[in-house]
């Protein structure tokens, strides 16, 4: 994991959302994920998320790949399920240096994503590769996948499935996350970033509770590239996260 790292926080560019969403979270300059590669290394993110398809034909080596190993489309209905498309070793060999992958917790088949994720973790560490889980507690038996005890309960579930790291919703304030980011114990806690926020600062004041509260950073894609300065974004989230100032500050240029 130290290879995301930087004073113990990191930043990730997530950009697997036209698989998980369609292009309908794209507009003409953020389609491209050329300028999503070229943001990732101006922006100093510490890793890149993509799916094996961006990876092969965009990757440039510039900043660690976070290879997501799993995926669907939105298109099904039905008790969510993602299984794996893309082997350990293919992540290995695209230049990952971690595999990335999500678990429904909660869902009819989270038994499915368990089982895959138990394989795929020991196939990457043997690699030499982290394995980050993303956890979304999702499906019929989920009425709030943000209450403070189901994303606590998403964060253990990835320390004991062997997540090097786990990638969590915030709860809405420091003090439920803190529980959270305890249920995690040694697995780093990154926070997800999730639609693009009203404001600016409603985004890293979010950001800036995940960090009080313990998380080593966040892994964000909508509120950085949908922005419409996503350099400014970056370099704010730079300040706030790594360097760990304040939510006026890092909005002061
Ligand atoms: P965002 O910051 O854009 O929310 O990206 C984080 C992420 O986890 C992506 O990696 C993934 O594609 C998406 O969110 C999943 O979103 P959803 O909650 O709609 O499944």
């Amino acid at each position: 994991m130290e290879v995301f790292l930087h004073n113990n926080r990191g930043i990730l560019l997530a950009y697997d959302q036209g698989l998980e969403h369609g292009p309908t979270d794209f507009n003409e300059r953020n389609v491209d994920p050329a300028f999503i590669m070229e943001l990732a290394n101006a922006g100093r993110f510490n890793g890149v998320v993509f799916q094996k398809g961006l990876a092969e034909k965009y990757y440039d080596h510039r900043v660690p790949l976070i290879l997501k190993v799993n995926g669907k489309t939105n298109l099904v209905k039905g008790e969510p399920v993602a299984r794996q498309i893309c082997s350990v070793k293919c992540a290995f060999e695209v230049g990952a240096k971690a595999v990335g992958y999500t678990i429904y917790a909660g869902s009819a088949h989270e038994s499915l994503m368990l089982e895959e994720f138990g394989r795929i973790q020991e196939e990457a560490h043997k690699l030499g590769m982290a394995a980050i889980a993303w956890i979304y507690p999702r499906g019929e038996a989920i009425k709030n996948d943000t209450a403070p005890e189901i994303v606590a309960y998403a964060a253990r579930t990835g320390l004991e499935a062997g997540a090097d790291a786990v990638k969590i919703k915030y709860t809405g304030n420091v003090e439920s996350f803190k529980w959270a980011v305890k249920s995690a114990g040694k697995a780093k806690v990154f926070m997800s970033g999730g639609p693009k926020a009203p404001t600016e600062a409603d985004f890293l004041k979010q950001v800036r509770g995940a960090i009080d509260a313990g998380a080593a950073g966040l892994a964000v894609g909508r509120n950085v590239w949908q922005s419409s300065n996503p350099l400014r974004m970056a370099s704010a989230l730079y300040k706030l996260v790594i360097e760990d100032r304040s939510v006026d500050e890092a909005l002061r240029d």
